[in-house]
């Protein structure tokens, strides 16, 4: 099997999201050739029949390599970690590592999205952000600020899909009101996904306010 693809990988996302970044940083960590599709969330293109064909959820991400499509941000760091990832490190084989990168999944499925991503997207869009979202996400900071002391990746001795899948909605917590300075261990883990070969970031700063203008009037 090859471990490069046959056409460039088509990723259907939007930009201001965090889960089609996670599709879109492993992809490029990975080196794989992409090309960006954007989906206009705001003006509800996803809920429209050629995007629903892609994935009836009416989700980003969605990508396609070479006729096969994949929804949903875990599923697609999961596939392209088995399609691609030659010497397998980013999801290890073994029964206990493959169980420890799975409970960061769920995790990143759960509470990170339930807190650090609603609290984002909310103040992204104007709203006020309820204590109980503050305190979902401040809980798993705290957690894995824990696990992080002595280690330098969640899972194992090298980076995994688990850094991938938490790296986006931890990064930006502060864009939703919650500081990251707390917590050392985090940011210098942070830090070390920054520093991988082919990092690439959600928009910040002044990049970020225009995208949002953009995409939210
Ligand atoms: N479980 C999905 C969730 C994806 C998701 O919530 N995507 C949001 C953007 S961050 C979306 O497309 N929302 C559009 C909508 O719900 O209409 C994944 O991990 O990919």
């Amino acid at each position: 099997m090859s471990t490069v693809p046959r056409r460039p990988i088509r990723l259907h996302r939007f930009l201001l999201s965090g889960h089609a970044h996670r599709a879109e940083l492993f992809l490029s960590l990975l080196g794989l050739p992409f090309e960006c599709v954007e989906v206009d969330l705001a003006q509800g293109a996803q809920k429209q029949p050629e995007f629903l064909a892609l994935n009836p959820f009416g989700k980003v991400p969605v990508i396609e390599d070479d006729g096969a499509v994949i929804a949903d941000s875990h599923a697609i760091l999961v596939y392209l970690a088995l399609r691609y990832d030659a010497d397998g490190h980013w999801l290890p084989r073994d029964p206990l590592g493959a169980a420890r990168v799975q409970h960061w999944l769920a995790l990143s499925a759960g509470p990170l999205v339930n807190g650090a991503a609603g609290a984002r997207w909310l103040a992204l869009t104007g709203k006020p952000v309820p204590p109980a979202m503050v305190a979902t996400a401040t809980d798993l900071l705290q957690r894995m600020e824990q696990h992080l002391q002595g280690r330098e990746w969640l899972v194992g001795a090298a980076p995994t899909i688990a850094d991938v899948a938490l790296y986006t909605y931890t990064a930006h917590v502060p864009e939703g009101g919650v500081p990251l300075e707390p917590y050392p261990a985090l940011r210098a883990w942070l830090g070390r996904v920054e520093a991988l070969p082919g990092f690439v970031d959600l928009p910040r700063g002044a990049a970020l306010d225009a995208a949002v203008r953009a995409a939210l009037g």
